[in-house]
């Protein structure tokens, strides 16, 4: 079994969602405008504050009992691969273990020059800090537009999308790439295909169910029927 989550599992955690207006002094910004290394080498100080704001709400957030029914999944099932194309590592802190984290992580740092994780202690005060190793401006670690998914991590969801039986895509609008392409991969191998999301996407024409609700009230819902079998 392939699990895979956008932003719409961590909405009841009031974590906002991509499509959701962003608030307060980022309303007028869109995220594909602030989420790109372009954005950065332009304004590198508001793209950092604009993820300082954000790992401010990632921290205060609480996994919900969507996450929580996830990691339960992972019990029942003889495997689980779940993906998630969310930043805010909610996933592991309900308990699952290792989700390949398809955006990256949010509350980590990398430099922006050498691409290498960075721990606090190498990083030198600043909006944004800087590299205490090369000097070069330190940004967040995740994946932006125009960037590359992490090979290792692209490789080892492929192969699991190639493998699975059944997979669930929950609470994404389907539309970021290669995200977006698992489902059609799973598909093309034969998978059954089941979408848990509030609205439509471009993946409900094609998956095999469709179930619309709150990722929070459906993913309980569907554990507890599980382990009745
Ligand atoms: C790549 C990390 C190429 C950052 C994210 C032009 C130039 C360059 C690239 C492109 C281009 N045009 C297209 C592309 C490709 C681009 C792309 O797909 N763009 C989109 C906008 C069309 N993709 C990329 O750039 C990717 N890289 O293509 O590289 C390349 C190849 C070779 C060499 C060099 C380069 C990288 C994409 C990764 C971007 N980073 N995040 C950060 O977070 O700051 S993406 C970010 O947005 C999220 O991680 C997430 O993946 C995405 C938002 O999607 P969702 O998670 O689905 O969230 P959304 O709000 O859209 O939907 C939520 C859904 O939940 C809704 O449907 C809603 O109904 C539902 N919902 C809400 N509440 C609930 C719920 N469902 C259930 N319960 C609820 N309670």
């Amino acid at each position: 079994m392939v699990v895979l989550t956008g932003s719409g599992v961590s909405a009841e955690s009031g974590v906002p969602t991509f499509r959701d207006a962003q608030s307060g002094i980022w309303e007028r910004f869109r995220p594909e405008d602030l989420a790109t290394p372009q954005a950065f080498r332009r304004d590198p100080k508001t793209v950092w504050e604009w993820y300082e704001w954000r790992r401010t709400l990632v921290r205060e957030a609480k996994p919900n009992p969507g996450h929580t029914a996830i990691a339960q999944l992972e019990q029942i099932v003889p495997r689980l691969t779940l993906i998630t194309q969310n930043v805010d590592g909610l996933h592991q802190r309900a308990g699952s273990h290792a989700p390949l984290e398809f955006h990256g992580n949010i509350l980590g740092n990398r430099c922006f020059a050498e691409h290498r994780r960075l721990t606090d202690d190498e990083l030198s005060p600043g909006t944004p800090p800087s590299c205490t190793h090369c000097g070069s401006m330190v940004r967040p670690d995740v994946v932006w537009f125009g960037e590359e998914i992490d090979k290792t991590i692209l490789d080892a969801a492929l192969n699991a999308c190639a493998k699975c039986d059944f997979f669930l895509s929950v609470g994404t609008s389907a539309q970021v790439q290669p995200a977006a392409g698992l489902a059609e991969l799973a598909l093309s191998c034969d998978a059954v295909v089941a979408e848990l999301n509030t609205d439509d996407t471009p993946l409900s024409p094609v998956a095999h169910f469709c179930l619309r609700g709150p990722s929070g009230v459906l993913l309980p819902n569907l554990v507890l029927e599980l382990k009745k079998d």
